[in-house]
């Protein structure tokens, strides 16, 4: 299992991190902080100060798609990052120890850190019949939480099945199963949905937390402002085709070949809060939409498995695309104009990096409604 004492910037080095992948990481995670660029310093001196967390992680019903998506992160070493930067002291899918030695080592832990660990919960926790659909160790998942959760100082609740249920809520829900906010009411929570979620999201978190000692700005459903507070459909390099009222219309043929928007295949990138069009994953960057498959809106409660992945969904508090101008509507009197093609949406993605569009503050809605402006397209 990784962790143990990391105090210094050396420690980062010494375990495969150069300096300049370290301070890479460090200027990126600030960024997508919002926070100014002249503050990774504060970031990196944090993380050679404040490092070495004691992590609890806790697994319970669900694919361990977190814990995979964590592990394949490529880019530069970010799961060594994660795993050094923390004292990763239980891990029931990592740790090299099982049964009686594990349970011991997550007890010990837990004494030995009381009220300063943090809890990281992957899954969601069935509810139904006293819990018994989820046992680890002889105690179900509603016990070993509300254990661990006692004497955490925070809890990273990881994936949407921890942060809201997951697919094992969808009706008819046989377990009751529910997100790590319906049963611990009385610590700090943050939410990073996503099924799985992006690495870097646990790791701006983290980074946030040993930097300023407390927890980011949560939006309603508990997840980071930062990493959570802008739509997909902002950034989406098919954006330029939505506008234009370009839209593929089946999988292989033409239009989508062409890279149209994705909204008529259902794409729910206009009601889902993320940053996948502007983080991206893996080395290559890519994210669903860039290869051709509609967002399911995996970071959303109300969406993820509760639609259909052909069903179209609403489109609510408009948001102009961002990386290019607005233009003023209220002058011409009319919606917006096809103001650019795909090829132009896409050099403008290209051009803007995501710590700077990240940075940017987040727009007010202006009233307009979206949908109609879809409407007048179809
Ligand atoms: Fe859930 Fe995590 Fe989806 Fe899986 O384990 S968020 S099912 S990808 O990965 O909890
Ligand atoms: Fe991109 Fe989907 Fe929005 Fe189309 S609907 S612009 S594919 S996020
Ligand atoms: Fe999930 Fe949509 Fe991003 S499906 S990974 S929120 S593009």
């Amino acid at each position: 299992m990784s962790g143990g004492v990391m105090k210094k910037e050396e420690d980062f080095l010494c375990a495969g991190v150069s300096r300049r992948s370290f301070m890479k990481t460090c200027i990126t995670a600030t960024a997508m902080m919002g926070l100014p660029f002249s503050m990774h310093t504060k970031v990196a001196e944090a993380m050679e100060k404040n490092g070495n967390p004691s992590v609890i992680w806790l697994h319970f019903q669900e694919c361990t798609g977190c814990s995979e998506s964590l592990l394949r992160s490529t880019h530069p070493t970010i799961s060594t990052l994660i795993l050094d930067m923390i004292s990763l002291d239980y891990h029931e899918t990592l740790m090299a120890g099982s049964g009686a030695q594990a349970e011991k080592s997550l007890h010990d832990s837990m004494l030995a850190n009381k009220g300063k660990y943090l809890l990281v919960v992957e899954g969601a926790i069935p509810t139904k019949e006293s819990g018994i659909y989820c046992k680890v160790g002889g105690k179900t998942a509603l016990e070993s939480l509300q254990h661990a959760a006692s004497n955490a100082a925070a809890i990273i609740s990881i994936g949407t099945c921890a942060s809201y249920g997951g697919i094992q809520s969808v009706g008819p829900n046989p377990t009751g199963a529910v997100g790590v906010r319906d049963i611990v009411k009385d610590k700090p929570i943050i939410n990073i949905p996503g099924c799985p979620p992006s690495p870097y999201n646990l790791l701006s978190t983290v980074m946030y937390y040993l930097t300023f000692k407390k927890i980011p700005e949560l939006d309603a459903l508990g997840r980071p402002k930062f990493a959570y507070g802008r739509k997909i459909h902002e950034h989406c390099e098919r954006r330029p085709h939505f506008d234009a009222g370009r839209f593929a219309k089946a999988y292989g043929d033409d239009t989508h070949a062409q890279g149209y928007c994705l909204f008529k295949l259902g794409c729910k990138g206009p009601a889902t809060y993320a940053n996948c069009s502007v983080q991206r994953f893996n080395e290559v960057g890519v994210w669903p939409v860039s290869v051709g498959h509609p967002c399911i809106g995996c970071t959303e409660p109300d969406v993820l498995f509760k639609m259909a992945i052909a069903d179209k969904v609403q489109i609510h508090e408009p948001t102009p695309f961002d990386s290019y101008a607005p233009v003023d509507l209220k002058e011409k009197g009319k919606g917006p104009e096809p103001l650019t093609t795909g090829f132009v949406g896409l050099a403008a993605g290209a051009a803007l990096g995501a710590g700077a569009m990240l940075a940017k503050k987040l727009p007010k809605d202006d009233g307009h409604k979206e949908d109609d402006h879809h409407e007048e397209q179809e």
